[in-house]
């Protein structure tokens, strides 16, 4: 494959801007590598519009996919290994890997490629070696699902360089199909080796390996996007339902600029969080003599009732909002890992932990879950944009007082974005710093951008466009090649 024809054919249909960053790509590479890339592989982070913390719970969410995304370089090799470059070599330092990579026990953002690369190796009993080249324009820890944007990318780059099978979006796609303008692979994926949604569900699984019992909806939406579409995302199984946004309103990310570190910090707070969920559950069955435990809220709720009545079976059954340790064995009779040892990484929260809110957090959830089928009925009727500002309005309380997932400096640039004519904002993913997101009348979106600026003007050193930026509902992962 010649990269010349490539980035010919990136010209016919991109714009210059993007055909420049993928030229740019491939001359890092050259220089690197002293070979052309043979096919890019791009996947995009996302940014949650409502929904939070609730998917590892089975509860769907509702995302949209960003344009900002992670594109890589591929080209294969005749060596026995992966050749693993990042444009930024200074945070992202260069690595090798044998054909079965292990994730190594520090942090190195290598554990993501190998994430996604071992979400589909074993689906080719010879796998093959070759050359990547990555680069990203998500902001890290910001919420914007940078990680799965890795994972993915390296998942459909390995797919796709493993595969013999060559593909051209002429030969497949009419030429004036919508997508066609997108160089598709992912019919190929879907058809031959894998579909789309069990590749999603192996890229979570994998990508947990990295330190986070994570739900799946970074994932599915990084793979399965729809253009032009924000989508509710079911879990178990895996569904993706295009919800059309309202018309004359935009979605403006502002980053808080605090890292929003979920792994490392404040003892594992998201796995700490799904802990609680679990506890909360236990603590419901206890009281129902539910002897099997569910894994999830939403198990329990199919058992329990409708959404409304969890409520109140969870304020009458987890009566305090603050339980110990010691409290819980007592009423559980066992140990906690008993209970939630399944879950993983468990026992490094239980080790570090010894005060547990439940009651709060599956509270958050199943009013949240309320919120999310709220917000898609709205869009269906054509979406009264009012309530829907609302709606992420009251999601974001809920995450600061039930979740407890805010940050001083989320609440400060949500309330500030209220105050400059946002009609709702929110934090978005999985929060404790990263970004809000917030909605707006088209009118007013220059108004909330000079308001949100002073936010930013305390700090003289942000002047980037990766703080605060307007985003549209962009399409999901592909593989650009021309042969
Ligand atoms: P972030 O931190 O935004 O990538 C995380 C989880 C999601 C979801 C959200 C909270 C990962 C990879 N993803 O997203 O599954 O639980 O938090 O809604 O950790
Ligand atoms: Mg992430």
């Amino acid at each position: 494959m010649d990269y010349v024809e490539v980035v010919e054919s990136l010209r016919e249909i991109y714009s210059k801007e993007i055909t420049e960053r993928y030229e740019y790509i491939a001359e890092r590479f050259f220089q690197e590598f002293g070979v052309w890339p043979s096919f890019f592989a791009r996947a995009p982070g996302r940014v949650n519009i409502i929904g939070e913390h609730i998917d590892y719970s089975g509860y769907p969410v509702l995302p949209m996919a960003l344009e900002r995304d992670t594109v890589m370089a591929i080209s294969v090799s005749n060596e026995d290994c992966i050749k693993l470059k990042n444009c930024q070599r200074s945070k992202f330092p260069e690595t090798t890997l044998p054909l079965s990579p292990k994730m190594s026990e520090e942090h190195h953002w290598s554990n993501y490629f190998i994430a996604g690369y071992n979400a589909v190796i074993h689906l080719f009993p010879n796998p093959k070696g070759f050359y990547v080249m990555v680069q990203g324009d998500l902001p890290q820890a910001a919420g914007l699902s940078s990680s799965a944007s890795m994972t993915v990318c390296s998942s459909i780059a390995t797919l796709y360089a493993n595969s013999s099978k060559r593909i051209s979006y002429k030969e497949f796609l009419p030429e004036n199909h919508p997508r066609a303008q997108d160089m598709l692979a992912d019919y190929y994926i879907a058809t031959d080796k894998i579909t789309l949604a069990d590749l999603a569900e192996s890229v979570t699984r994998q990508e947990r390996l990295v330190g986070i019992a994570c739900g799946g909806m970074d994932q599915a939406i990084s793979i399965m996007a729809e253009p032009g579409t924000a989508s509710l995302i079911e879990f178990n199984p895996l569904h993706v339902h295009p919800v059309s946004l309202p018309e004359g309103c935009t979605f403006i990310i502002a980053n808080s600029l605090t890292p929003s570190a979920k792994v490392l910090t404040q003892a594992f707070r998201y796995n700490k969080r799904v802990v609680e969920c679990r506890l909360a559950i236990a603590l419901v069955c206890k009281s129902q003599n539910i002897t099997t435990i569910p894994k999830t809220l939403k198990e329990l709720q199919l058992q329990c009732g409708t959404i409304e009545e969890m409520i109140g079976i969870i304020e009458n059954t987890i009566p305090k909002d603050v339980y110990k340790t010691n409290e819980l064995e007592e009423i559980f009779g066992c140990a906690l890992c008993d209970i939630v040892g399944d879950i993983p990484y468990s026992d490094l929260v239980l080790n570090s932990n010894y005060d547990y809110k439940p009651r709060l957090r599956a509270l958050h959830c199943y009013g949240e879950v309320k919120r999310v089928y709220e917000f898609r009925e709205t869009c269906l009727r054509g979406a009264d944009a009012e309530r829907l500002g609302i709606l992420m309005n009251e999601s974001h309380e809920s995450c600061k007082d039930l979740y407890e997932c805010s940050s001083d400096e989320l609440d400060r640039l949500t309330s500030l974005a209220r105050q400059g004519g946002a009609l709702g904002a929110r934090l978005t993913g999985a929060g404790w710093g990263g970004c809000c997101v917030c909605l707006v009348r088209n009118e007013k979106v220059e108004g909330l951008m000079k308001v949100l600026q002073s936010f930013y003007d305390e700090n003289p050193f942000i002047t980037d466009d990766t703080v605060m930026f307007p985003s549209k509902p962009c399409r999901g992962a592909c593989l650009l090649d021309t042969k």
